[in-house]
């Protein structure tokens, strides 16, 4: 790769609590409600749950001295909650603080400039309970709580923040398609959800700014840019519906403060919308974020919708299709505004998400030139079936894939998007959500399969040696 990228570009790697912690109730941690999600049998593969992951909370200065070794400039991981409160609220857990404290620290020390999410999905168990979780505004106040102790702890140390993990992502699964706890399928209250957690994003920007003023924050995006199949108008017309539908219906709210109008319409229209008060507009208004985070894996591509089948739905009432459907996922939004069809010029890795390093360059440009924010790349790579032989992984579909994105974010660059870092998806090999441990993604393999965690020795990859040269290259020579 010969690209140039910025010289204070932080070359990254990314984690989340419960992917790689472990030591799920040691030390006073509360439960999370991952913790109680993967006890339900059949939701996670294998039933693996993040009860002791790659261990990170035991081998935090081993995985570090490798983060040293490799040259890495910036490690993005993430707090959990019932770590820091239990409860969620109330008592301290002093312990907690002090494991985190540990680890910034080993970090700084290396050099490594530590970038903090605050919340990367694993609520704790207990507002899940007392309160119902994110459709309850009580939370609004409980998560600027949280975030007062770590601002208060942390501000002087931690240069980037990250409020929310992929917002999009956990309110959809969680809520409407129950494939993450809290295991709901109901499109209304995912909507619900939603404008809780926007509330409690702008919220805590406001916090941050008058707590830690002299540093950044913002939310990591999943972003995806999404195509028309053809050229044909009806096409377009459905991508930029999409588009709106998934993307700007968050980035709208975090950077301008303010829903898409048509997608609020149409939610109406539904019988799906939500409460939004006047104060709520002015809370979105006055939290606008320092930079975006972007996570990008895929895109998607579209079709104009077919109306007639979508009258023709089963149970489907045109005049009040949310109430009357008894199948409530048949008032579906989407149905109104585009088709998801397959891209016929894109490859797929072996779980099915669609290869599209240029769609990385596309989506960079149109996040900045619409938002005109700093980006940081807060996740990118493959998850792949890595086999251990003769003592090494010889990882070269993850070097090709990594390298293809990054040579499109250096293009990026170069077309003048502000582009603060990159965070791969990840420094060591770690849990996958739903996926179990054989779902890799690590420059360093965890020698652990789904069933036991023995020995959980690490391991280089052959990825590894080549993000340490490009990172001692500054992208390449
Ligand atoms: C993102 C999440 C990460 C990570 C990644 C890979 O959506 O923010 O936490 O898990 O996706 O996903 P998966 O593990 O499903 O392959």
């Amino acid at each position: 790769m010969i690209m140039k990228f910025p010289n204070d570009f932080l070359w990254g790697a990314a984690s989340a609590a419960y992917q790689v912690e472990g030591a799920y109730n040691e030390d006073g941690k509360g439960l999370s409600i991952w913790d109680e999600f993967s006890q339900i049998k059949g939701k996670t593969k294998h039933n693996t749950n993040g009860k002791v992951a790659v261990d990170f909370y035991h081998h935090y200065q081993e995985d570090i001295k490798l983060m040293a070794e490799m040259g890495l400039k910036a490690y993005r991981f993430s707090i959990s909650w019932s770590r820091i409160l239990p409860n969620g609220e109330g008592e301290i857990n002093q312990a907690g603080l002090d494991f985190y404290e540990r680890v910034i620290d080993e970090l700084l020390k290396n050099d490594i400039e530590p970038i903090v999410t605050l919340y990367h999905w694993d609520l704790p168990e207990k507002l899940q309970t007392k309160y119902g979780g994110w459709e309850n505004r009580k939370l609004v106040d409980l998560f600027v709580e949280y975030c007062r102790i770590l601002f208060e702890k942390f501000g002087a140390k931690i240069k980037y923040w990250v409020t929310f993990n992929e917002q999009n992502v956990f309110t959809s699964l969680g809520y409407r398609w129950a494939s993450h706890p809290p295991n709901v399928s109901d499109t209304k209250r995912m909507f619900q959800a939603n404008h809780v957690v926007n509330l409690a994003n702008a919220k805590v920007i406001q916090l941050f700014h008058k707590l830690v003023p002299n540093e950044k924050i913002g939310p990591s995006f999943g972003y995806g840019e999404v195509y028309p199949l053809t050229s044909s108008p009806a096409d377009v017309l459905a991508a930029v519906n999409a588009n709106q539908f998934n993307n700007d219906w968050w980035l709208d709210v975090y950077c301008r403060g303010y829903y898409p109008e048509k997608i609020l319409r149409l939610l109406k229209k539904l019988h799906l919308d939500f409460e939004i008060t006047a104060e709520d507009l002015k809370v979105l208004k006055a939290g606008k974020p320092d930079f975006l985070g972007i996570n990008y894996y895929h895109g998607g591509t579209v079709k104009a919708p077919d109306f007639e089948k979508v009258k023709n739905q089963k149970d489907f009432d045109k005049t009040d299709p949310y109430l009357m459907a008894a199948d409530k996922q048949a008032a579906s939004p989407e149905s109104y505004l585009f088709e998801s069809v397959e891209n016929p010029y894109l490859d797929k890795t072996n779980w099915g998400w669609e290869i599209d390093p240029i769609g990385f360059r596309i989506a960079l440009r149109q996040v900045y030139e619409k938002y005109q924010l700093p980006i940081m790349i807060t996740e990118n790579g493959l998850g792949a079936f890595d086999k251990l032989e003769d003592g090494k992984i010889n990882d070269q579909y993850r070097i090709d894939y990594l390298n293809d994105h990054l040579v499109q974010v250096g293009k990026a660059i170069a077309d003048g998007v502000p582009v603060l870092g990159f965070c791969a998806w990840s420094f060591t090999d770690l849990l996958s959500w739903l996926n179990g441990y054989d779902k890799r993604y690590g420059f360093v393999y965890i020698d652990r399969d789904d069933y036991s965690a023995e020995n959980l020795t690490r391991i280089k990859k052959q990825s590894f040696y080549w993000y340490q040269k490009i990172i001692e290259s500054n992208g390449g020579k």
